[in-house]
């Protein structure tokens, strides 16, 4: 497997190395890290962005000089190492303001400082050179369903990312929006919890075309969904604007795990989708070292993340070479089913007619077998490194 170079656009969160490993059962077992420590150490291991949240890197409501001093250090330690900024986002998640959601509190107060807070970090995003902006909407829903409604809260998230797009379509931003998606935690139940729900909410905006999608493996897996279903119909749709790759085993609290390390046969089909896909965005690595790791523990961890990517990558190469395959995709008429059920200016009342379905024997195609397992089995030799 080769070393992971900038090319191949992997880009960690600074919440992710930096986690010093709070969780709700316990304090921190990790001390904090320096940004620039951040940039210098993924830099040496291949990586090629960073992103942050502005509370990770000056804290909520900082002093001006802190806010500048911080922006400075992480600019300079891009300049040195040459990493880049190739998305941002906003914190509307850990200060107790935002405890009933930012562009959909109950509180037209707590929205308007949500919305200032986000419009502050696009002004931000902008400098730096970002081209995605990310807004995952973790406290945005409910525990109650007395205590939200659901449909005011959509004309109010509405009405923010409306807001947010006329902005920097006004300030002439290369900036597009992705709205992450999460079923549940921190909130009961969070709106906008699938892709597919996201999806339908990006189409009701005024300004579409400068909103997709975030989708995270875990997040989807929380839904109990196939994370490569779902990134498949976002690329589908246009709108796979950034990724959160990691690593959950099942439907459970949010893991984090390292990209790989939850479904391991899903994490092939993705990557084999993003491939063949040319999607070309950021590989973005949003996993958590696990509370139990120490300095090394963390660096051990980001390289995990990409290398088993690099694996993955080479896997699916190796299972799209193999004739064996091929020719097991033929049986198992995936290529086939490309072709448009109707021939080019067919009609209904062709298809109605047409004499060659009176022919055909339903049974007898019923009885057609498609070697989908072969076909899986395939798959599974080749990343188990059998073939
Ligand atoms: C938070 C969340 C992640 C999101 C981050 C972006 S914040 O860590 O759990 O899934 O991607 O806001
Ligand atoms: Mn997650
Ligand atoms: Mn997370
Ligand atoms: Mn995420």
């Amino acid at each position: 497997v080769p070393a992971p170079t900038p090319a191949d656009k992997f880009s960690f969160g600074l919440w992710t190395v930096g986690w010093t490993a709070a969780d709700p059962f316990g304090a921190p077992t990790r001390p904090a890290l320096d940004v620039v420590e951040a940039v210098e150490r993924l830099a040496e291991r291949g990586a090629w962005g960073l992103t942050f949240h502005d509370d990770d890197l000056f804290g909520f409501a900082p002093e001006r000089a802190h806010r500048d001093r911080q922006i400075a250090r992480l600019r300079e330690a891009c300049a040195a190492t040459g990493m880049t900024v190739p998305m941002i986002t906003t914190n509307l998640f850990s200060h107790p303001v935002f405890k009933d959601g930012g562009f959909t509190s109950n509180d037209r107060t707590v929205r308007r400082l949500a919305l200032r807070k986000v419009l502050h970090n696009v002004e931000l995003a902008a400098e730096l050179g970002a081209r995605t902006f990310v807004l995952w909407g973790g406290r945005e829903g409910s525990e109650y369903d007395s205590a939200k409604d659901v449909r005011a809260a959509l004309d109010r998230y509405r009405e923010a990312m409306d807001l947010l797009c006329g902005h920097v379509l006004e300030q002439g931003h290369d900036i597009r929006f992705a709205i992450e998606p999460k079923p549940n935690e921190p909130r009961g139940d969070i709106l906008l919890p699938t892709v597919g729900h996201a999806l339908a909410f990006v189409e009701r905006l005024a300004h579409p075309e400068l909103v997709g999608v975030n989708p995270e493996v875990g997040h989807e897996q929380m839904a109990g969904l196939n994370m490569t279903h779902g990134v498949a119909q976002a690329l589908w749709a246009g709108k796979l604007f950034h990724i959160d790759l990691n690593g959950q085993r099942g439907i459970k609290y949010d893991q984090d795990l390292v990209f790989g390390h939850g479904d391991l046969l899903n994490a092939f089909s993705l990557v084999d989708l993003l491939e063949s896909a040319g999607y070309d965005g950021p590989r973005h690595f949003d996993y958590k070292p696990s509370r139990t790791e120490d300095r090394r523990g963390v660096w051990d961890s980001a390289a995990a993340n990409m290398r088993t990517y690099l694996l993955l990558r080479e896997r699916a190469a190796a299972f799209r070479a193999d004739p064996e395959v091929v020719a097991a995709l033929e049986e198992a008429g995936v290529p086939a089913l490309s072709e448009p059920t109707l021939d080019a200016g067919e009609t209904v009342a062709d298809l109605l007619a047409d004499p060659a379905l009176d022919a055909v024997d339903p049974d007898a195609l019923g009885r057609r077998g498609y070697g989908f397992v072969r076909l899986h089995q395939l798959a599974c030799e080749h990343l188990a490194g059998a073939r």
